[in-house]
């Protein structure tokens, strides 16, 4: 009877555990991604030593139900490298521990370990995405397309799509390029040698040899309407795109259906997304190239009706205007809507022969200089782990202890993001960063020249309904400009509205290795821990119990089916 007993409550301990699940062999993932080290062809003729998905670069496309739970197991087979995955611009609301930043919500999956990411859209949520590695330099390699399907009928009518990722290549191992961020003196990692269209193209060495390379081609019938779904997943380029002869209509832009909006030509940058319809002739090109950086990479592509030729050749359509954002959504907070306006002033700080950070006053951060992740801390030592609301009030927003933001739920913040000129990066040196918040989307209300001023912004909003987005560029408008001046702005209003640690970050990933990163936590502990203290403990320590290797089952938390009063779910 005593034996009886003890073994159930051996198994109560382990898999029964309230709302945690034991994920033994009886468990079946939705969707599995195993993150290896491996050589990848690249690049047309160039082999580099890469982190692979699946063993390919980009990794395999996912596709996701709206209102259903997926569970996406991640396998770091690497020896010696930590992983996390994150689910970009997918808020999910926010299941505990599953948006995949290591030094915010979760330690990362160790060496061959493995870790089952709970995500879960909904039906607003249809559009295009994608996934990415949060750790180092990884994402450059280790990203792939994450579609969610429409509940019911799309808003735009197409007979069939094509999924486009943007990767840059680089020559460099992540890792050299990661050290010589860090290293005093500072070492660049040099500029991209190609913008890769779903892992093809031809870097800028082979085009400079003249070498034959077939160019990234996509098939297409005739008489069709196509929806392109173009994923900004390259590491640093800013990209601009034309398709010879055509008009694209932009239909959505970061998994937001907008306006719809004629364009002849597309920029998309690290982080975006936008979906476009239309194309209706026989073989064309596509012309792209990289903007805003010193030596420009100029790429082709093909669009091929119902033929087998190969192309090789490159004609030249002319790249001309700006994108004009014309899309629109509704629930905009006005003005007086707004409790809080904050600034966030990014300049690259260090000295001209040493050390470039690029930091929002003397606060960077990153997964180098804050270890433990925030979010488990604040199940572990509850609302000392949170930072001083008061004390951020006094230091513009932002606890210099903690070096992170903390907002009241139900609070509307109006962020304004402001580049500056500092003495370092050659005497006031700018640059444009595409910025992303995790939190969720946000109402992008602009960007220009100067400092960020809200009365002129406010006129220039009138009738006016931003669009929902979750990466937004602030642009330079000069090359360079005075130590401490505001060169130019970008400014978002976003809701407060789910408890939890969250990134905004410049997108590009050697700015977020050379520290371009905030971290925010939303509500109090009360409100952050959203499970039971048991049940996230495997949760709270690197290793811990919800991580599992080939000889150990990982207890896992099943946040939604076991939450059924989380507000959104009602
Ligand atoms: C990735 O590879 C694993 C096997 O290694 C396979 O089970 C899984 O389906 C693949 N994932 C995708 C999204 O294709
Ligand atoms: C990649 O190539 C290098 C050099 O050829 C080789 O030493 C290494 O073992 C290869 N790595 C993998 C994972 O195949
Ligand atoms: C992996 O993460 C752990 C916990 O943050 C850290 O101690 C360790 O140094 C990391 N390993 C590598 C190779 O970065
Ligand atoms: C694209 O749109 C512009 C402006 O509406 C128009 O002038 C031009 O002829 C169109 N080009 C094509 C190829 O349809
Ligand atoms: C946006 O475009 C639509 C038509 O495409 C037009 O009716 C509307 O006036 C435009 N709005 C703005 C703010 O330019
Ligand atoms: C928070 O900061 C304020 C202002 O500096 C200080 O008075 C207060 O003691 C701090 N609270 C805690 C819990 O440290
Ligand atoms: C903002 O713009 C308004 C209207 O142009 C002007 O009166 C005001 O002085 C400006 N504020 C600042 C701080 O420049
Ligand atoms: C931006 O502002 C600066 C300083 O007032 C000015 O010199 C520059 O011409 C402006 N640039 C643009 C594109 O408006
Ligand atoms: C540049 O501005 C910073 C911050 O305002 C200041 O500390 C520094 O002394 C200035 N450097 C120069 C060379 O003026
Ligand atoms: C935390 O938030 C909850 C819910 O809004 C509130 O009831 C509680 O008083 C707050 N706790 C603290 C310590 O502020
Ligand atoms: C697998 O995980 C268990 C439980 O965390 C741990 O005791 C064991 O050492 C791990 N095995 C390997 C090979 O890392
Ligand atoms: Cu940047």
């Amino acid at each position: 009877m005593l034996l009886i007993f003890l073994q159930v409550s051996m198994l109560l301990s382990t898999c029964i555990n309230a709302g945690s699940h034991c994920h033994d062999s009886s468990f079946k993932p939705n969707h599995i991604l195993r993150v290896t080290m491996g050589n990848l062809s690249i690049g047309c003729g160039t082999t580099r030593q890469s982190h692979l998905i699946n063993g390919t670069s980009p990794g395999p496309e996912i596709r996701l139900t709206p209102g259903k739970i997926s569970w996406i197991r991640v396998y770091n087979d690497m020896p010696s490298d930590n992983l996390t995955m994150h689910w970009h611009g997918l808020s999910q609301r926010m299941a505990p521990f599953s948006d995949g930043t290591p030094h915010t919500l979760q330690w990362p999956i160790p060496p061959m370990h493995f870790f089952d990411y709970e995500v879960f859209p909904g039906g607003d949520d249809a559009g295009t995405y994608f996934y990415h590695s949060h750790v180092g330099f990884q994402a450059v390699t280790v990203s792939g397309p994450l579609i969610v399907e429409d509940e019911g009928k799309p808003p735009y009518q197409y007979h069939d799509e094509r999924v486009i990722e943007l990767t840059d290549f680089f020559y460099k191992t992540d890792k050299n390029i990661a050290a010589g961020l860090l290293a005093n003196p500072f070492v660049w990692s040099g500029e991209t040698h190609g913008v890769l269209l779903n892992g093809q193209g031809v870097t800028d060495v082979v085009q400079a040899s003249g070498n034959y390379c077939a160019l990234p081609t996509f098939d297409l019938l005739p008489g069709k309407t196509y929806r392109f779904r173009f994923i900004g997943s390259t590491a640093l380029s800013l990209v601009s795109l034309q398709i010879e002869g055509h008009n694209l209509t932009v239909i959505a832009a970061d998994a937001r259906y907008t306006q719809a909006h004629v364009t002849d030509y597309l920029q998309i940058g690290t982080g975006q997304r936008f979906d476009l319809k239309d194309l209706k002739r026989t073989t064309f090109f596509m012309k792209y190239q990289t903007k805003d950086r010193p030596p420009v990479y100029t790429g082709y592509a093909v669009f091929r009706y119902n033929s087998c030729q190969m192309f090789s050749a490159s004609p030249a359509p002319g790249i001309s205007i700006i994108l004009p954002n014309n899309l629109s959504s509704g629930n905009f907070p006005s003005a007086n809507k707004v409790t809080r306006r904050l600034t966030m002033t990014f300049r690259p700080e260090g000295s001209p022969t040493g050390h470039i950070r690029w930091y929002e006053n003397n606060l960077g951060y990153t997964e180098y200089s804050s270890p433990r992740p925030l979010l488990p801390d604040v199940y572990l030592y509850g609302e000392s782990a949170v930072p001083n609301y008061t004390l951020a009030l006094e230091n513009e927003g932002c606890d210099p202890e903690f070096k992170a933001w903390p907002a009241m739920i139900g609070e509307v913040l109006e962020i304004v993001i402001e580049n500056t000129g500092s003495e370092v990066a050659g005497n006031g040196g700018l640059d444009i960063h595409p910025f992303h918040a995790h939190a969720g989307h946000y109402y992008d209300i602009g960007s220009g020249n100067g400092t960020y001023n809200a009365t002129e912004n406010e006129v220039r909003l009138a009738g006016y309904s931003p669009v929902l987005r979750d990466t937004t560029y602030l642009y330079k408008y000069e090359a360079a400009t005075g130590n401490g001046t505001d060169a130019s702005w970008r400014a978002w209003r976003i809701r407060v509205t789910d408890a939890g640690a969250y990134l905004i970050h410049c997108h590009i990933l050697q700015h977020m290795i050379m520290g371009m990163q905030t971290a925010w936590v939303f509500g109090n502990a009360t409100e952050i821990q959203k499970i039971p203290l048991a049940e996230a403990s495997g949760y709270l320590t690197y290793g811990g119990s919800a991580y599992g290797n080939q000889s150990y089952d990982p207890i896992v938390y099943h946040y939604y089916e076991d939450t059924p009063d989380e507000p959104w779910l009602r």
